[in-house]
């Protein structure tokens, strides 16, 4: 697919995003809105997978540690064709599969997540397992970046370099804000890049809306033989809507009905 279909694919998503959050009056739009740029452009030419089969062997496995942004994954997921888009009506219902953090149950979802901190090490496993098979899929983790506080993440990045990991990429949703405050107040994860490269990562930084940099970022991988890699993505807490950018608020307010007409409004 092309950068401008990418770009169409990653306004959909946002559409359909907003209204599975508003109509289960849930939270995390905000987590949900910054890394759909990056979803829209992994399964429009990235990725290698096949809907029909979603456990095809071959497939790339992209795992999204940050499950509490999986609105925005389930949309990708259904307009993927993984499933009926009308699914998505039964996101955080009683009884559904659809549940609020990322669940397996759901076609094309490789691993349940929520509990922050544990994709990487699962991916760092499967990345030495398809090595080890001489299997030639890649592995991608998106992550976020208040998630970087969790120390399981750096016992990970510790280990892919000395395994060689070079099927294994990581997408850091830099959006600077974390549940209850900036990261930089938080716990300031600076210099992010400097320590990577520390760690013996490829590190690569771009704006994380920008179709042409994501694409470009992930379409010449890995960068260095050997080693695994970084994408430090700068984006912005609930990109698309104006009054949800870069405001704490939106990590867990959920929209009210004058606040979901006004944010359809803007990003139709
Ligand atoms: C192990 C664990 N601790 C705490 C939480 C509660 N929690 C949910 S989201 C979040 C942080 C949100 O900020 P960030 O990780 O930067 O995500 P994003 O900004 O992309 O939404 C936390 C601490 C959790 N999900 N898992
Ligand atoms: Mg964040």
């Amino acid at each position: 697919m092309s950068k401008k279909n990418s770009e169409e694919f990653a306004k959909k998503i946002r559409l359909k995003t907003i209204e599975m959050v508003y109509k289960a009056k849930a939270s995390h739009v905000g987590g949900a809105l910054s890394m759909v740029d990056i979803l829209a452009a992994l399964y429009s030419g990235i990725l290698k997978y096949n809907p029909r089969k979603p456990k095809w062997n071959e497939r790339d496995r992209f795992l999204l540690s940050k499950g509490h942004a999986c609105t925005s994954l389930y949309a990708t997921l259904a307009l993927s064709g993984f499933f009926d888009v009308a699914e998505l009506d039964n996101y955080a219902k009683d009884g559904s599969i659809f549940l609020s953090h990322a669940s397996h149950k759901i076609q094309g979802v490789e691993l349940s997540t929520g509990s922050l901190g544990h994709a990487l090490p699962v991916g760092c496993g499967l990345a030495l397992a398809a090595k080890r098979k001489n299997e030639k899929h890649r592995i991608f983790i998106l992550l976020s970046d208040g998630e970087l506080d969790e120390g399981s993440n750096w016992e990970a990045i510790l280990f892919a370099p000395k395994h060689n990991l070079d099927n294994l990429t990581i997408i850091i949703d830099y959006n600077k804000i974390q549940s209850l405050g900036n990261v930089k107040d938080v716990l300031d994860l600076e210099p992010l890049s400097g320590k990577l490269k520390a760690f013996n990562w490829q590190t690569i930084e771009i704006d994380g809306h920008n179709h042409e940099q994501i694409f470009n970022a992930l379409s010449t991988l890995p960068k260095q033989k050997g080693i695994p890699t970084a994408i430090i993505a700068h984006t912005i807490k609930g990109k698309g809507v104006d009054f949800m950018e870069s405001k704490l608020l939106w990590h867990y307010k959920s929209p009210n009905d004058e606040d979901f007409r006004n944010a359809i409004k803007q990003i139709e």
